[in-house]
């Protein structure tokens, strides 16, 4: 058999698989808008243990790990071992090391900045639990896998570092000295999203907040509240829990007055569809006007601050709540401002990267970079009038033929849909980054692209493409032809002229882009690097900021030559750390393809695209 018709096979294979129409949804509750829910934080201090063997997980023989070695075990290893002088353990977690969470462990101490492996987590904390009531313990993250221990009981697993996921801890727990133990093992495989290989650190851990949150018996787990394209406010309502067949739930936005009452389904759902109130402020860049929204289910009261506007594409052009928009961008990593980050994005770091973007550069957008960042990049995002280019890690080398890492990313797409589609910021939902062109490759992404349509079809479909370049002719021809671009709303390209290869930049402006002309072209990537201060005005080399600063003029001048083009987050606000980026005193483990360096100071290429963005901005 031919290796083109082995491919087909696997791909007809892959979509046998996954049949159209079956949902991968995440395995737990959804517990939308968990971070408004009132609950308990168990952020603070934890103790840590590392176990580069897995020895806690399984024996050396691949037998059940001893008891030597369990860091979930609900035992006082002191006490044990005082009152047992043959007891043997080789791990104390109320007497490890303690970190403050969330954190990477990477900036725990020295000695862990480069260990990707296992590393256990212990939280010991009191909860008075109410009667009747049922309690899940909530993660906004863990970096990639974890499996979680409460007093002794396994609660379950997760795979993924960028999606939340929660574990129902009713009856397990006690009023004192609980023991909540996660095992989070941050190394990729080969079927992994991300794969191995990324230009990003890893950073392991339990980096966003862990909760414990406590509901009424029957609980409002999901609710979509959006402006439809057609004008209508529509509402998705989902109840879990014994009593959630037939009840009565009441959606309300008070400051419009509104208020609306319809009766669960058999499956305990409910949809609302109403025309849109006269008094709707939209939400916009320019107003991002957000509501109170409250469900009210029996005892559970379900809340979130949304905005309503719609986005949507006519011919080559976006159109935000029906009139067309440029997208005036800038790539984000998930890495907070800082000589030594840590990826612990409080609201306060969010905020002052997003507003580096918004009032710095005159941003109206930002692509969130590579994978779903934290919940509070995408609250600051609606306070602060950002669209957002959403993604997941389906990056570089996935294993486009391994049925498990589609099942992988398709429940990582839906974590991330679930979680963002009530943010008001939220535009375009992103399935891959620069992956080469493979009938597998394509039946995954396509099937991708059909869930992003299934889960939330009121925005836009994307990813960022790669392009053939024919150097034959008198310029250089650029041409995109994805079959993937039929299944997308927006076509995205990422492309490095004049930084990667050996262009000069004086010519970029001169290449012939050849692309599909029927539907809008961001350029989700465009970039040079450059060292904050490093200054060759005479004869700019790569990494001068003059270089930098000439690369985005005539980068920006190569653009503005394209019909179809209408948008860009060029590559990226802030220099950030990468494993692959290793040239002394020039890199020294960071990207620096920053628009400003990691502690902020802004390089000559911010002025340039900033000026560039204010004066589009007004041309709107
Ligand atoms: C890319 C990748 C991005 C890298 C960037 C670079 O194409 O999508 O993750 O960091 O190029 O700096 O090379």
């Amino acid at each position: 058999m031919t290796g083109a018709l082995l491919r087909l096979l696997a791909a007809l294979m892959l979509l046998v698989a996954a049949p159209l129409g079956a949902q991968v949804l995440p395995a737990g509750p959804v517990l939308a808008a968990a971070d408004l829910r009132e609950g308990q934080s168990l952020d603070g201090e934890w103790t840590y243990s590392i176990d580069p063997y897995r020895e806690g997980a399984a024996g050396f023989h691949g037998e059940p790990a001893g008891t030597g070695h369990r860091r979930y075990d609900d035992v006082d290893v002191a006490a044990k071992s005082a009152a047992d002088p043959l007891a043997l353990y080789e791990y104390d977690m109320d007497r490890s090391p303690k970190a403050v969470l969330p954190s990477s462990w990477l900036t725990h101490a020295p000695e862990m900045r480069h260990y990707q492996g296992l590393v256990w987590y212990q939280k010991r904390f009191d909860a008075a639990p109410r009667a009747g009531e049922r309690q899940f313990v909530r993660f906004g993250a863990a970096n990639y896998s974890a499996e979680v221990w409460l007093n002794g009981k396994r609660l379950g697993r997760h795979e993924g570092g960028f999606t939340p996921f929660a574990f129902e801890a009713t009856g397990v727990l006690r009023p004192t000295g609980n023991r909540l133990v996660v095992g989070v093992d941050s190394e990729p495989s080969a079927t992994s999203i991300p794969p191995p290989v990324t230009d990003w650190e890893n950073y392991g851990g339990l980096t966003r907040s862990v909760r414990l949150i406590s509901l009424p018996a029957t609980f409002v787990d999901d609710a979509w509240v959006r402006l439809e394209r057609d004008g209508t406010i529509a509402a998705d309502i989902a109840l879990n829990g014994a009593d959630s067949a037939g009840r009565e739930v009441t959606l309300r936005v008070d400051a419009l007055k509104l208020a609306r009452t319809v009766r669960t389904d058999a499956r305990g759902r409910a949809h609302l569809a109403f025309a849109r109130p006269p008094k709707l402020a939209l939400w916009s860049p320019d107003k991002p006007a957000l509501y109170d929204v409250e469900i009210n289910a029996g005892a559970d009261h379900w809340r979130d601050r949304i905005g309503f506007k719609t986005i949507a594409v006519d011919g080559p052009r976006i159109l935000l709540n029906g009139k067309p928009v440029f997208l005036r961008g800038v790539a984000i990593h998930e890495e907070e401002l800082g000589p030594n980050p840590t990826r612990n994005l409080t609201p306060e770091a969010a905020r002052a990267l997003l507003s580096l973007a918004k009032d710095g550069l005159h941003a109206n957008y930002v692509r969130l970079a590579h994978y779903p960042h934290n919940e509070t990049m995408l609250r600051a995002a609606d306070e602060l009038g950002l669209i957002v280019w959403s993604e997941i890690p389906v990056y570089w080398r996935i294993a486009f033929d391994d049925p498990a890492a589609l099942e992988t990313a398709r429940r990582m797409l839906a974590e991330n849909i679930l979680r963002d589609r009530n943010r008001a910021s939220i535009g375009l939902w992103s399935v891959a980054n620069e992956t080469p062109v493979s009938d597998a490759r394509n039946a995954f992404l396509g099937r991708l692209a059909a869930d992003v349509r299934a889960l939330d079809p009121t925005r836009l479909v994307t990813a960022a493409l790669l392009t053939n370049r024919d150097d034959n002719g008198a310029v250089p021809v650029l041409t995109m032809n994805d079959p993937l671009a039929a299944s997308l709303d927006v076509m995205a390209i990422n492309t490095y002229n004049g930084w990667y290869g050996g262009d000069r930049l004086e010519n970029l402006a001169k290449i012939e882009w050849r692309v599909p002309q029927d539907k809008p072209l961001l350029f989700s990537e465009v970039g040079a690097g450059a060292l904050a201060g490093l200054h060759q005005p005479a004869n700019p080399a790569k990494f001068s900021e003059e270089y930098q600063a000439e690369y985005y003029r005539q980068t920006l001048a190569m653009l503005s030559r394209i019909p179809n083009f209408d948008g860009l987050s060029p590559w990226i606000l802030k220099d950030f750390r990468s494993p692959r980026r290793q040239r002394p005193e020039i890199q020294d483990g960071w990207n620096r393809k920053g628009l400003v360096s990691e502690t902020g100071q802004r390089k000559l290429a911010f002025d340039v695209l900033a000026e560039w963005y204010a004066a589009r901005a007004k041309a709107q």
